[in-house]
């Protein structure tokens, strides 16, 4: 079976620079043979490859509302969404290699409109939910899951009007939160969505919160799924290089587990790997750390085992 490595070099949907340098950094690390050790066959597609993006970054402006850059962000996942797509389509899984968060939205809905009945497991500190009325920060990147969701049709950027509202309440389940904004708090629960933060991976364990996590969006373990794995998730004494570290995160190991458990259901239809940040590292150790750990997350998910 074939993977299709989707390269989303952009940052457009959070101010730092650095996070577009992502792909370049885990393909240099020996992501695809890595990958290929495991088995699998891969193609490269490259979706924004002739995008100026540091012009557009630079384009003041690109506001509607509270959002920041909303003309950039919806024509780069646009383009995202179709190359996920037609990989989706061709039957390879789309391995998406981020880039910030924003880029869910291409890749998520790529993977709906294969897959309608698909769930998505979202791995990340934050909850990524907010709406542009609920955002302090105007940063696209805390709001994907909300467009996903269809959530504010009203304060919509044009630009990001053809993002569909694929995902249902029932359909995504977060682990690892421990950054929620007190709006984000009240989205999850008006909506009933399953919500594991690190109190719940310290008062049951990890294996047992993946198990429930599951439960709630695949109960029967028969539809098809789309992981989305901020980096962030993962405590920043083992991934530092990233745009807003949280302490009191996963272990590595915590983190490598949820992945190793999506591979072991055989379900797994999609993986995005976001929020790798060069830039942002003190040192050369700090950079191998958080790249050596974003592939390692992607190996974990296809299938690497210890033994
Ligand atoms: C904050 C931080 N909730 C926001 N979100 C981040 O900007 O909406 N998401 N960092 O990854
Ligand atoms: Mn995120
Ligand atoms: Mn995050
Ligand atoms: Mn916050």
């Amino acid at each position: 079976k074939n993977l299709s490595l989707v390269l989303a070099p952009f940052s457009g949907g959070q101010g730092k620079g650095g996070v577009e340098d992502g792909p370049e950094y885990l393909l240099e690390h020996g992501i695809e043979k890595h990958l290929k050790s495991l088995g699998w066959s891969t193609t490269i597609s490259d979706p924004l490859k002739d995008d100026d993006l540091a012009a557009q970054k630079s384009d003041l402006s690109d506001v509607s509302g509270k959002c920041k850059r909303p003309k950039m962000v919806g024509q780069a996942t646009k383009k995202i969404y179709a190359a996920v797509k037609e990989a989706a389509h061709k039957g390879d899984i789309p391995v998406t290699l981020g880039g910030d968060h924003s880029i869910a939205m291409g890749t998520i809905a790529g993977t709906l409109d294969k897959h309608p009945d698909a769930c998505v497991l979202w791995i990340d500190a934050h909850g990524d939910i907010n709406t542009p009325s609920t955002s302090d920060s105007g940063n696209i990147h805390g709001m994907p899951v909300s467009f996903l969701m269809g959530m504010e049709p009203e304060a919509c950027p044009p630009d990001l009007k053809w993002v569909p509202n694929c995902i249902a309440a029932n359909k995504i389940a977060y682990i690892g939160l421990r950054d929620v904004d007190a709006e984000e708090k009240k989205i999850l629960k008006d909506h009933n969505i399953s919500a594991f933060s690190m109190y719940h991976v310290d008062k049951y364990g990890i294996s047992k919160v993946v198990e429930m996590a599951l439960d709630k969006i695949n109960p029967n373990r028969d539809c098809p799924i789309h992981l989305s794995y901020d980096v962030d998730a993962i405590d920043p004494l083992y991934v530092p290089a990233t745009g807003t570290p949280v302490r009191g995160g996963l272990t590595l190991r915590e983190g490598l587990f949820i992945a190793e458990e999506v591979a072991e259901t055989g379900l797994l239809c999609a993986l995005d790997v976001v929020e790798v940040n060069p830039a942002l590292a003190a040192h050369d150790v700090h950079v191998l750390d958080t790249v050596s750990a974003g592939v390692s997350i992607a190996k974990c998910a296809l299938g690497e085992t210890l033994l």
